[in-house]
C-alpha cells in the first residue's frame, strides 16, 4: 500500500491542506485525492488550532469513502466523550472546538458531532496495516501490544507510556519508549511535539508541533520519506521536547 500519515493536525486546516497539495493531492472534488495513495491520520485531529470542525469534515469524508484510515489521540478521545454527552472538562484546547461548535446553529452542531462519533467508533485504537508492516498509533505502542486491546493498551496508545507521576508544571511524565523499542514493522505516531521528525530504529514521531508554530508533517509509505509545511501559528518553544 501507499500511504502519507499526516501528524497531529490540532485544528490547523490551512497547513493539511497546503501539505497535501505538495503531497499531489488534488482538492478540486473538496476533499484531498490521490490517483494511488491514501491519507492516514495519527489523530489529534482538533483542539487548540482554528479550524478543528472543517478538520473533522475533511477526515470523516475521506475516511467514509475509504480513502483514510485515522486512529484517535487523547484530544479526539475527550472530544468524543463531550459530543456523546459526558461531563468532561472543556480545558486543553477542547474549548476552541467547543466554541466553534456553540458558533453554530444546533442542528449544523450536532452534524459535526454526529461526523465525529462516526469516525471516532468506526476506528480502531490503532492500525495495523500493510501485512504487518505498519503500525499507526497515536502515542506509540509496544511491540508485545500490537493485536491487543484493553484498557493498558487504551491508555497507552492515547497518552503515551505515562508513570502516574508529574513534572512541576503539571504535564504527565512520559517514559521515551521509542528509545527501547526494537522490532521490524514501522511504528508512525505523534503526540509529543517535536521539532524534526524522530527516527529511531523503525518508529517515527510526526507530530512537529503544528499547532505550537512548528511544522505539519506527513511520512510517506512506503518511501520513508518526511514532507513537511511551515506552521502559520505563533511559535511556542517550551512545547516542543528534546531529548537527551
Ligand atoms: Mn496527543
Amino acid at each position: 500500500m501507499k500511504i502519507d500519515i499526516i501528524g497531529d493536525i490540532h485544528g490547523c486546516f490551512d497547513e493539511f491542506q497546503q501539505l497535501t497539495k505538495n503531497l499531489g493531492y488534488d482538492w478540486k472534488s473538496g476533499i484531498p485525492i490521490h490517483p494511488d495513495r491514501l491519507l492516514g491520520f495519527v489523530g489529534d485531529l482538533t483542539d487548540r488550532g482554528p479550524n478543528s470542525l472543517k478538520v473533522i469534515d475533511i477526515v470523516w469524508e475521506l475516511w467514509k469513502k475509504q480513502l483514510a484510515v485515522y486512529v484517535p489521540g487523547n484530544h479526539c478521545d475527550k472530544l468524543y466523550r463531550y459530543c456523546i454527552g459526558r461531563n468532561v472538562q472543556i480545558t486543553h484546547g477542547l474549548e476552541t472546538t467547543v466554541a466553534e461548535l456553540d458558533a453554530l446553529t444546533q442542528q449544523k452542531a450536532d452534524a459535526y458531532r454526529k461526523k465525529f462519533i462516526e469516525l471516532y467508533e468506526g476506528s480502531p485504537l490503532y492500525q495495523v496495516l500493510d501485512d504487518q508492516q505498519l503500525i499507526i498509533a497515536h502515542a506509540g505502542i509496544k511491540r508485545g501490544d500490537i493485536g491487543k486491546m484493553n484498557k493498558a493498551v487504551k491508555t497507552f496508545v492515547l497518552y503515551g507510556d505515562i508513570t502516574g507521576k508529574k513534572h512541576a508544571d503539571g504535564t504527565p511524565v512520559r517514559r521515551d519508549w521509542a528509545k527501547y523499542d526494537n522490532g521490524k514493522a514501522w511504528i508512525v505516531y505523534g503526540h509529543t511535539p517535536v521539532k524534526e521528525a524522530r527516527f529511531l530504529g523503525h518508529t517515527v514521531n510526526i507530530d512537529t508541533g503544528a499547532v505550537f508554530g512548528g511544522k505539519l508533517t506527513a511520512l510517506r509509505y512506503p518511501e520513508i520519506e518526511t514532507v513537511s509545511v511551515p506552521s502559520t501559528m505563533p511559535f511556542v518553544q517550551e512545547k516542543f521536547k528534546t531529548f537527551a
